[in-house]
């Protein structure tokens, strides 16, 4: 199945933003339709001006052939057109695939799982405003502990409901796995049956996977720190697989696709704003919740993140534990004897949608390395690290265990963790050149 191609050339972007400058002069003059440009990955690099000179570096060839070859295998015929813009409104989620759906048939069922994602983050993210209102602060009464180990929060438990309830009422869902789920579920819709009537198609199961962290960070959410959902939708590659019949590995065969499979991955931020950040594989995209008209609008087009930033993210309350190569690396960002001989400086806000979210508009690096103690780090491959890195490479940046490509793992368990470094393709490569210093059996992370 071919994958969508959009990208927005800046200055059309621009007008595409509701009540700016441009979208007023856009609407006055709005004789020639807005043109999403169709990024062909080697003609952009070739055409936008400065490109070529990113492609010196050992990394940008690392990050450009990563990029290019998952985008190669993405290009998609028709890049959406939008003929013109509501200057109050600007491109709404459902407007900007709307029109993905319409230049792109094939991809036509993404519409309504994007839909039912935002029902679903706007649900959540009442919720967990509300929730110190609402007595859904704390933990379940029943203590109830998820397969990881963790107290569930009784937001974790409903708002894992409200998405698994959203996706599996589009139709269009044959597997759900998350966080919240000891194992994959099966969406088995039986058309037929509900509407006793002889169905057209044939086949009654939905043709793709959704992952999930529902509530990313929620050891946070009590005290009013931004949380997040984050979601990455595969290609169901199973015809049947019956869980009920012990045919766990098929089902889980479906779900543990590596990074580069991913049709489509997010995330959602509930923090001062609520931002939806979306990528199909070429260019992340940036939605704003206007509580207004009740719709996420596209407020970053094409996000490109900074080529080095000057912030790094992490729990440094691990770092004696972690590997030299490591210690080597943060040591020179906080001291400002690393390559850019920049002093950096830290944040942490200890939800990862959060800090990712700093780290792609603002640029610099966030990780949770493997230490002595998470010997595999902490965040889940399937539901965070790969969703994650799909976004971060789509916006020109970079995810690493420190010696290869999150996105090239194949998961071998819906919940294995993985060390997962990312952000700025700089700062990324900087720390490769620390750990291509080691031996990767001096690693404490062994894959
Ligand atoms: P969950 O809250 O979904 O389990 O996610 C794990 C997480 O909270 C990440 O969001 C965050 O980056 C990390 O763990 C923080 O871990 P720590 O408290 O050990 O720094």
């Amino acid at each position: 199945m071919q994958r969508i191609v959009v990208a927005l050339c800046l200055s059309a972007a621009a007008a595409l933003v509701p009540n700016s400058a441009a979208a007023r002069s856009a609407a006055s003059n709005a004789k020639a339709p807005l043109k999403v440009g169709l990024r062909r990955p080697k003609r952009e690099y070739g055409s936008m001006a400065g490109k070529e000179e990113l492609c010196t570096t050992l990394s940008q060839h690392w990050l450009h052939a990563s990029r290019f070859a998952a985008t190669l295998e993405r290009v998609a015929p028709t890049a959406p057109i939008f003929s013109d813009v509501c200057s109050e409104t600007g491109v709404t989620l459902s407007r900007f695939m709307i029109e993905t759906a319409l230049a792109n048939p094939e991809l036509s069922e993404l519409e309504s799982i994007f839909s039912s994602i935002e029902t679903a983050s706007k649900t959540i993210s009442n919720l967990v405003r509300r929730s110190s209102l609402t007595g859904l602060t704390g933990y379940l009464d029943s203590g109830n502990i998820n397969i990881q180990g963790e107290e569930q929060k009784k937001l974790d438990v409903i708002t894992n409901d409200v998405l698994k309830n959203a996706l599996r009422y589009t139709g269009r869902m044959g597997v759900l796995a998350s966080e919240e789920e000891d194992a994959p579920v099966e969406v088995d819709d039986d058309i037929e049956e509900k509407y006793q009537k002889e169905v057209l198609v044939e086949k009654t199961r939905g043709k793709y996977v959704a992952v999930f962290d529902p509530l990313d960070g929620s050891s946070n959410v009590d005290a009013g720190i931004p949380t997040g959902t984050i979601f990455g939708i595969f290609e169901d590659k199973q015809d049947e697989c019956d869980l009920t019949a012990d045919d766990l590995d098929t089902c889980l065969e479906t779900t543990l696709q590596p990074g580069n499979s991913l049709v489509a991955s997010g995330y959602v931020l509930y923090s001062s704003a609520t931002h939806l950040f979306m990528t199909l594989g070429a260019g992340t995209y940036g939605f704003t919740y206007d509580e207004h008209i009740g719709e996420f609008v596209l407020t970053h087009p094409c996000v490109e993140i900074p080529k080095r930033g000057k912030i790094y993210s992490c729990n440094e309350a691990n770092r004696p534990y972690w590997d030299k190569p490591l210690q080597d690396y943060f040591e020179g960002l906080s001291t400002g004897t690393g390559e850019s001989k920049t002093q950096y400086t830290s944040r942490y806000i200890g939800s990862m949608v959060g800090d990712v979210h700093r780290t792609l508009l603002y640029g610099g690096v966030f990780g949770y390395p493997a230490d002595a103690k998470n010997k595999n780090g902490k965040l889940r491959l399937l539901y965070e690290a790969a969703p994650m890195a799909f976004l971060v490479e789509q916006a020109g940046g970079a995810a690493t265990t420190g010696r290869g490509r999150i996105m090239d793992i194949e998961p071998t368990n819906v919940h294995q963790r993985v060390p997962c470094m990312l952000g700025s393709v700089d700062d990324v490569n900087e720390l490769l050149g620390h750990y291509s210093k080691t031996s990767p059996a001096e690693d404490i992370y062994q894959p």
